[in-house]
């Protein structure tokens, strides 16, 4: 699947120049150089190396009282990029969107600019383009505090109806309650750029991954076109192959399958504990997994390790657990790879507690917001 990704705000640049950083040595396009960043005022130290300087747009930088960004307020952000709308419809013209099937909004829906101004640049994209526009959203860490969790609130209520799905990354979970370095943040990152990757983007076919199996881009649509909240898992397996020149040669070698290489094959059971395990593991966002509306499972691995046995029972396994019909399965082929991964997509997940105790969050931080006007302004 070819999708423009548009990084929104600070996280959202940095995820997107982590998603480019992982595309480009895997040979698996994503975007296909139709990559932007918006920011407000950004700071030098805030340069994405993966993304051309003339695709990162920085606006609002005329206005005073914008040179650290929105700085949280999300007003503000929605008037900066309003202000500065042609500017972004130019940057959105450099975009080839011919060649895509759709557009990744990425946006820390925590901040200012990403949750603000993600929002309204979401419902400009719907108006522009006919293909979907999916969102790639960050949740703040509930230690950040109520701030951060009333913007993400806000920014979700804005954000879901207007999007085609909304993919969520929590970052309580993922970041840690005392990350304070960047490194904490680029690991996270790199976890989920590795997963974004794994879900959409394709190695061009070659002739041996030409198969009834093979995930193409209507089938992530068809998952994701309920809308609402998505998650993602993921897990994976070192091949146990014995040898791993000789083990990658074999991959490579048309017609290896079969023969000798049965015994190696990873069998259907396999896939199928590594399917449960990629759904029961630390999912981007955590969820009830019975709430689902409908999944998809994406293996990657050398194409003769993915047994089509395999597929139908993890497929089978996974509509049991998510109590739906809806399961879509198939093969990502990576010929020489010595992992095998599952990477299962819940669509239109509704049992979410991590969004109520954020929503909580948000309307204690509200009401303690006016209770501290209401004493520095009575009446
Ligand atoms: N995973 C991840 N989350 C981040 C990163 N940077 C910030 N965040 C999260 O995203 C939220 C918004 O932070 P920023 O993206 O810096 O804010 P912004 O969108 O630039 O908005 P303002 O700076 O307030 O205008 C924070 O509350 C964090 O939860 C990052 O690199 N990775
Ligand atoms: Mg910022």
């Amino acid at each position: 699947m070819r999708l423009a990704l548009i990084g929104v705000g600070g996280a959202g640049g940095r995820v997107v120049d982590a998603i480019r950083a992982v595309e480009a040595p895997e040979c698996r396009q994503l975007c296909d150089g139709n990559v932007l960043t918006v920011d407000i005022s950004r700071t030098g130290s805030d340069e994405h190396d993966h993304v051309p300087r003339e695709r990162q747009v920085t606006v609002g930088d005329t206005r005073r009282g914008v040179e650290d960004g929105a700085a949280g307020d999300q007003d503000l952000a929605v008037d900066v990029v309003r202000a500065d709308a042609p500017e972004i419809r130019r940057a959105l013209d450099s975009i080839t969107m011919r060649d895509l099937n759709g557009v990744l909004v990425v946006a820390g829906l925590g901040g200012g600019t990403g949750g603000g101004a993600g929002a309204v640049l979401v419902e400009r994209l719907q108006q522009l383009y006919d293909d979907p526009v999916y969102v790639l959203g960050v949740l703040p860490a509930a230690d950040e505090g109520g701030h951060a969790a009333l913007n993400a609130a806000r920014s979700l209520r804005s954000v879901v109806p207007a999007a085609d799905s909304t993919l969520l990354f929590d970052n309580d979970l993922w970041v840690g309650p005392d990350a304070d370095t960047d490194e904490r943040y680029a690991r996270a990152n790199r976890e989920l750029a590795a997963r974004t990757v794994a879900l959409f983007a394709r190695s061009d076919p070659g002739p041996r991954s030409i198969g009834a199996n093979t995930i193409d881009s209507s089938d992530i649509v068809r998952t994701l076109s309920p809308g609402g909240v998505a998650s993602v898992g993921r897990a994976t397996t070192e091949l146990d192959t014995g040898g791993g020149l000789l083990s990658l040669l074999r991959s490579l070698l048309p017609g290896s399958h079969g023969g000798d290489d049965s015994d190696e094959r990873t069998d259907a059971g396999k896939i199928q504990r590594l399917v449960g395990r990629a759904t029961n593991s630390r999912l981007t966002l955590p969820c009830e997994v019975s709430s689902v509306e409908r999944a998809l499972v994406v293996l990657s691995g050398p194409p003769d390790e993915l047994s089509r046995r395999g597929f139908e029972s993890a497929r089978r396994w996974l509509e049991d657990e998510t109590d739906t019909v809806e399961v879509l399965a198939g093969d990502d082929p990576r010929p020489g790879s010595s992992t095998v991964a599952a990477t299962v997509l819940l669509s239109n997940v509704t049992a979410v507690p991590r969004i109520d105790s954020m929503q909580r969050q948000a309307v204690d931080h509200e009401r303690t917001d006016e209770t501290l006007r209401a004493v520095d302004e009575p009446d």
